[in-house]
């Protein structure tokens, strides 16, 4: 097969967006790692900074050459704040409950994730004591991303109950949204053409929930989301201190595009990039549920050579579930997490609203039961989910539903460790005396 053909659709997305930019890489062709590969771990502190960000982390970039892709409209307005404390002079710091009814159907609230309150910045989530703040990073850009801008918002009207806040788990038998405070932190906002802007803005939106003391579950967005989420890690919590689950069908190791722009796209390099530079090791790089029908022997081998914990599909079902499953999570064990789930990892029929689905993936039931239990267990600091597109979604309905449950899943998980029970294999005592075996 042809590799350069296959690759060519997001070859010319890239060059459509990024103009004569592109022409260092060659269409198709070969990245030049140069500018970047090899280099130490970076000293963060030290390093010069564009936009907030280290230079490293932003490759298309020249250092002291802010706008290194020179752009003719007014981009910079895109992400322009507003002044919150003139527009609202009197408004303490904390969350702001927007629903005047206590029974809010999507139809007639306000509407925000699960119905709760929301915040605008790190002093709300410092006031309010929040533990998660779910926030939106819309982005439609790459190829096979089309339509998952809507995710964001097509999740605040598609939330399975109609009350706010309302959620019990019959697993832990716990009420998280009384334990847990979230709030929903909105959308950070995306320009339609310039998909690196939007990972600097995106990575400062979450870096102010982090600077909050909330977990981030960020909703994506095409998968080129993970760039955001790295930047923001390895800026917050320092190098090699976040350890990554990337729930995928995909490896997301595609070598297309051209030049380091290329690098990040929706199945593209963002592990890769992070790997090169030092900020992750491969004993740190956890994959889970790998099956794609695009990855090739080439990546196999590179995985393996980086060291990379990959958990095909395949192992899971030779194995089965309940032992694989048992396996990667104690390989997981004392880490702090950054997990990022790629709703393709669940098999194609629970996932109809997908850029790429993949049959023969995981069971809604069995992803719930991981984002709960690694809520328990592990220390996470972010979770994000990507490639839902509500325009492809049956109903406009089933993918969003799928995702809700997942979310609380892992809501429920975070309020029983927020109570101090971080054993996984916890079940709620009049829960588990109705099991069959009893055990
Ligand atoms: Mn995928």
């Amino acid at each position: 097969m042809n590799k350069a053909k296959t690759l060519l659709p997001l070859t010319i997305s890239v060059m459509l967006a990024c103009g004569s930019a592109v022409a260092a890489g060659g269409p198709g062709g070969e990245i030049d790692y140069s500018a970047y590969q090899d280099k130490p771990a970076p000293n963060l502190k030290a390093e010069e900074k564009i936009n907030g960000f280290p230079a490293s982390m932003q490759p298309w970039r020249v250092p002291g050459e802010p706008n290194l892709i020179k752009r003719d409209t007014d981009w910079e307005g895109t992400y322009k704040r507003r002044d919150l404390d003139k527009i609202n002079p009197k408004r303490e710091p904390g969350p702001i409950d927007l629903q005047r009814y206590e029974y809010v159907t999507t139809k007639h609230g306000f509407p925000t994730y699960f119905g709760l309150p929301v915040a605008l910045n790190t002093e709300d989530l410092k006031a309010g004591d929040v533990d998660v703040a779910i926030v939106g990073l819309p982005s439609n850009f790459n190829m096979g991303g089309d339509g998952t801008a809507w995710a964001a918002n097509q999740l605040r009207f598609v939330r399975q109950y109609d009350f706010a806040g309302v959620g019990h788990d019959l697993v832990l038998n716990n009420h998280y949204f009384d334990i847990l405070n979230v709030v929903d932190y909105g959308n950070a906002n995306s320009h339609v053409s310039f998909m690196n802007d939007n990972f600097v803005e995106h990575a400062k939106v979450l870096r102010e929930i982090f600077e909050g003391g909330a977990t981030p579950i960020a909703i994506g967005g095409e998968h080129g989301t993970q760039v955001a989420s790295i930047m923001a890690v390895v800026d917050h919590y320092g190098p090699k201190e976040v350890a990554f689950v990337h729930f995928d069908a995909h490896m997301d190791y595609s070598t297309a595009g051209a030049g380091t722009l290329g690098l990040f796209t929706h199945g593209g390099r963002a592990r890769r990039f992070a790997h090169e530079n030092g900020w992750i090791d491969g004993a740190d790089m956890h994959s889970i549920g790998i099956r794609g029908a695009y990855d090739d022997a080439e990546r196999v081998e590179y995985l393996n050579a980086a060291g990379d914990k990959i958990h095909y599909m395949s192992e899971f079902e030779r194995k089965g579930f309940e032992a694989t499953w048992k396996k990667v999570r104690e390989e997981l064990k004392g880490k702090k997490l950054y997990i990022s789930v790629d709703v393709d990892v669940l098999d194609a029929p629970y996932v109809p609203g997908t850029s790429n689905p993949e049959a023969g993936g995981f069971t809604s039931a069995q992803m719930g039961r991981m984002l709960r239990e690694l809520a328990m267990q592990n220390d996470v600091v972010l979770l994000d989910f990507a490639e839902y597109t509500p325009l492809m979604d049956d109903n406009h309905y089933n993918t969003a539903n799928t995702i809700n449950r997942m979310m609380r899943a892992f809501l429920a998980g975070k309020a029983a460790r927020k109570e101090g029970n971080t054993d996984p294999d916890y079940i709620h005592p009049a829960i588990k005396q109705t099991y069959a075996d009893q055990k």
